[in-house]
Parts: structure tokens; C-alpha cells; sequence
């Protein structure tokens, strides 16, 4: 068993005629042995090309599978350094054991975006939940973000015939029937089975735009096929220490015409350590790998994510918007921007949009509540709304949410756990969290005496941001920063 068996030989054994399967670290050729399987060969056909290591543990003990096999069966070790997010993503789709749809609450029961959350707590797979939910170290940007919103306060208007009333707005020149997308993340098909599709096909039939994932379950075709050939998605890149492997993929992007815009993740240049993504994925590792594998991983954290970022460039800066222009005809957007001065930078740089982003809490901890960022921006840089597009994503959980956003400059808002969580129940799941959020933001408007939400963008007369403002860094403690730095 010396050789090596990549996740490239084992996909190409995934049938029921030819099928190969990781066991506990180790690949097998099930193809003679499955029919005559006790527990029946559905059971093992089912992960052929994949990893049945957790079922298979669940029935045996890891001895059986090595004294009931012929030497010719045992194909070799399993090569870790070959695994890549699709596998990961179909091991995911496998192992359905850890979910549990008698724990599905109906889609009828769910009222607002916290409660996709939560039934995805009760009902979606223990490890899925741990990836998703799960932000860096103690939390404190993905609480900061939540809570940040609502110490922002409207000033409503009144008596204004607010019978008929409009959310429609333009994003990156797409028209949407409210500016909302969803925020890109990782392996959407570890929330439920049509992982992407689903989100492609509810948000385009909401009217709103799917950020599409560098690090997707599926290929960007196949996202793309799940709406109509004329609704826009927006694609999100990590750029790859590998540039090439990059340039390939914005070359394949220009020849799309779905794609309208190109959103370049700034906020993680490492991945961030992730504990309830570390502990679930130690365990797990515990049972798959060798335990020489397993002290390797422990060292360096065993989340998924930081398991499959290891592509992410951390040599990105500033210049390489340069390079990127060479390489697209998409405008540019910087997603991770935490500060006026570097809201200012994108703007200098010729960006056409920035996202206000602290990557939903998973990047720095005790970076700023985005709606803060977006506070500062708005007090220190306001000429940058004029000049390229602001987002802004991060704890948003409320339509009314949208509104603040919009009347402090934004041009649109990501929202994303609560999108992920409802793909729990596919396409409608996603369509329904769509609904909540423009019921939420319709409502909030007419009682703020809003009838169109286009023409509010940037009146702030509509807002109370006096308890917001108290945790603005001061102006003048910057400067003193800056004195100090001079002398030093
Ligand atoms: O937040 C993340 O988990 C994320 O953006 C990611 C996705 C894939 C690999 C590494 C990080």
C-alpha cells in the first residue's frame, strides 16, 4: 500500500461498476465486494469516488475492511495534499447522517433572517453549522456588527402618502428591485444540496444579485445556469498565490456576460483561526488521518477554512490593481475596506466600488462594526460616494437595515449567513429570506415616510446617529497618532 491515491485517481472510480473508496485514510476498490455487502451495496455505492470513512465507522471496526480485501483491492494511501473544495464539499453531501430534517422547522414558521440561523443550529449538518455561524477568535466583530446596527436610530416623517413606494435602485449598473446581494461564501452545498444554484436561482428570482465565491461548490457555469441569461451576478476573487491559476480565471470571466462585476477580497490576507470550524474539524481529522497527519494540522488549526485557504495571496497590495485591470473588463470592487483612509485609497486607485466589510466577522477580530466604517467614511471621505460605489455587508439581519445603509450613501448592502442558512430549503428558502428583507425594508420606509429609496441615498435627515457617533475614533486623537509617529 506504498502508493499514493490523489483525489483525482479516486473521482475517477465513482461508480457502481468501478468503485473506489477512502477508508480511514486508505482507498479501496469496493467494485466486487459491494454486492455482497451485509448492510447492501447502496450503501456503499453511495460513496463511490468519495470518503465513507464516518459511516463506515459508525458500523465497523477499522480491522474488517483490511482482512475482508484482497491485496489487488487495496489501491494505496490516501494523498491529502490533493484535496480540494469540490471534494470537500461532496464528502459533505455524502455524510447527510449529521443532519437532521425530523429538525427542520417548516419554512412557514420562519418570520425573520435570525430564525434561517437558527433552524440551520437545529437541522443542518454539526460541521456545516460550525464553518458558516463560526467567526474569528471571541466573536467581537460578529456581535460588534450585529449590534452596531441598531445604535443607529431613524428620525420617521410623517402624514406622506406612503401608499405606493419604490426599492428599486441600480448596483454596479444592474437594476434591482432592491440593493441587495448576497454575500459571497465558501461551499454553499454544505447548507443543503443545490448549494449555489439554489442561491443563484432565488436571488435572480427576487431581483437581487448573487456574489458568486471564489471558493464555490460548483463552477461558475453552473451557478450561471441556475437563473435566466439575463439576470447579473457579481463574482468575489481571492487572488492565488499561483497568479496564473488568477489570470485564468479572470480570463474566463470576460467571456461572461452574466458577470458584472469583479468584488476582490482585501480583508484576509491569512485565514483567520476559527475555534468552533478548528474543534469540529480536529475531531474529525482525528478519525480520517494518520496521527502523524493529525499532529501537522493541529499546529496549524484544522478548521475548514483554514484547511482550504492556503491559496490566498497575502502579498496582495495596492499595486496590483495594475495587474488586475490588465486582466478584466469587470469594474473592480475591494471588499474588506475597514477605514476612511483606505476608502480614500480605492477611490484614488480608480476603483468603481468598495465593500465595507470585516468579512462578516471572520477576519480581524475587534475590527470596527461595519456600519461604523461606514459612519467614518461618510464624516472623513464623503467625496468617495460620489466617485465609486459603496457597499457595505456585516451583521445586516433587518430590511430596516437596508434603509440605514442607504440613506448613510450606501449603493448596496450584502447580506450573507442568513442567505447561506436558507439554502437548507433550496431555492425557496433563499427566495423566502429575499421576501423578509424587502417586507422589512418596505415597511420601514413607510413609516419613515420614504417613498422612494433611490432618492434618500445619502440623506442622512432621516437618521439619529448620535449613539453611533460616540464610538467614532476622534479626529483629533488621530492626529495626535500621527504627531507621535513624526517624532519617533
Ligand atoms: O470566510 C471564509 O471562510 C472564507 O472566505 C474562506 C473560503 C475558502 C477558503 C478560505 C477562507
Amino acid at each position: 500500500m506504498a502508493q499514493k491515491v490523489s483525489v483525482a485517481d479516486i473521482t475517477k472510480h465513482a461508480t457502481a461498476e468501478d468503485c473506489w473508496i477512502l477508508v480511514n485514510g486508505k482507498v479501496y476498490d469496493l467494485t466486487k465486494f459491494a454486492p455482497d455487502h451485509p448492510g447492501g451495496p447502496d450503501m456503499i455505492w453511495k460513496y463511490a469516488g468519495k470518503d465513507g470513512t464516518k459511516t463506515y465507522n459508525t458500523y465497523h471496526s477499522a480491522e474488517l475492511i483490511e482482512k475482508s480485501l484482497s491485496d489487488a483491492e487495496k489501491k494505496g494511501e490516501f494523498d491529502e495534499s490533493t484535496m480540494t473544495l469540490t471534494w470537500l464539499a461532496a464528502q459533505q453531501e455524502a455524510t447527510p447522517s449529521e443532519a437532521d430534517p425530523n429538525e427542520k422547522p417548516p419554512l412557514s414558521s420562519i418570520i425573520n433572517l435570525d430564525d434561517f440561523e437558527q433552524a440551520f443550529a437545529k437541522a443542518g449538518a454539526q460541521k456545516a453549522n460550525a464553518y458558516i455561524s463560526g467567526a474569528s477568535n471571541d466573536l467581537l466583530t460578529l456581535n460588534a456588527n450585529k449590534t452596531f446596527w441598531q445604535k443607529l436610530w431613524f428620525r420617521p416623517r410623517v402624514m406622506r402618502n406612503v401608499d405606493v413606494i419604490s426599492t428599486k435602485m441600480k448596483m454596479m449598473g444592474c437594476e434591482v428591485a432592491m440593493p441587495v446581494w448576497i454575500c459571497p461564501m465558501g461551499i454553499a452545498k454544505t447548507a443543503g444540496p443545490e448549494g449555489e444554484r439554489a442561491l443563484g436561482a432565488g436571488a435572480a428570482a427576487s431581483g437581487i444579485v448573487h456574489c458568486m465565491s471564489t471558493a464555490a461548490s460548483m463552477g461558475v457555469e453552473e451557478i450561471l445556469s441556475s437563473a435566466p441569461k439575463t439576470h447579473p451576478f457579481f463574482f468575489q476573487l481571492y487572488v492565488d498565490r499561483q497568479r496564473h491559476k488568477t489570470e485564468a480565471v479572470l480570463a474566463q470571466l470576460n467571456k461572461l456576460d452574466q458577470i458584472k462585476a469583479l468584488f476582490i477580497t482585501a480583508d484576509l490576507a491569512v485565514v483567520s483561526k476559527r475555534e468552533a470550524d478548528e474543534r469540529i474539524r480536529t475531531q474529525e481529522i482525528t478519525s480520517v488521518y494518520s496521527s502523524q497527519e493529525k499532529s501537522r494540522i493541529d499546529k496549524k488549526g484544522a478548521g475548514l477554512a483554514r484547511t482550504t485557504g492556503g491559496f490566498i495571496d497575502p502579498a496582495l497590495n495596492w499595486d496590483d490593481i495594475a495587474w488586475v485591470r490588465k486582466h478584466t473588463n469587470l469594474p473592480i470592487v475591494i471588499k474588506g475596506i475597514q477605514s476612511a483612509a483606505d476608502a480614500r485609497m480605492a477611490m484614488e486607485m480608480g476603483c468603481q466600488g468598495i465593500v465595507i466589510s470585516n468579512h462578516g466577522g471572520r477576519a480581524l477580530d475587534n475590527a470596527p462594526a461595519t456600519i461604523l466604517a461606514l459612519l467614518e467614511i461618510r464624516r472623513d471621505c464623503p467625496e468617495v460616494f460620489d466617485k465609486l460605489e459603496v457597499h457595505i455587508d456585516g451583521g445586516v439581519r433587518r430590511g430596516s437595515d437596508i434603509l440605514k445603509a442607504v440613506c448613510l450613501g450606501a449603493h448596496g448592502v450584502g447580506v450573507g449567513r442568513p442567505f447561506q442558512c436558507s439554502v437548507l430549503y433550496d431555492t425557496e428558502g433563499v427566495e423566502t429570506a429575499a421576501a423578509i428583507i424587502q417586507d422589512e425594508l418596505e415597511t420601514a420606509m413607510r413609516l419613515c415616510g420614504v417613498t422612494d429609496l433611490e432618492k434618500v441615498r445619502g440623506d442622512m435627515s432621516y437618521l439619529n446617529t448620535s449613539e453611533l457617533e460616540q464610538y467614532l475614533p476622534k479626529p483629533e486623537r488621530r492626529s495626535w497618532f500621527a504627531g507621535l509617529r513624526a517624532r519617533l
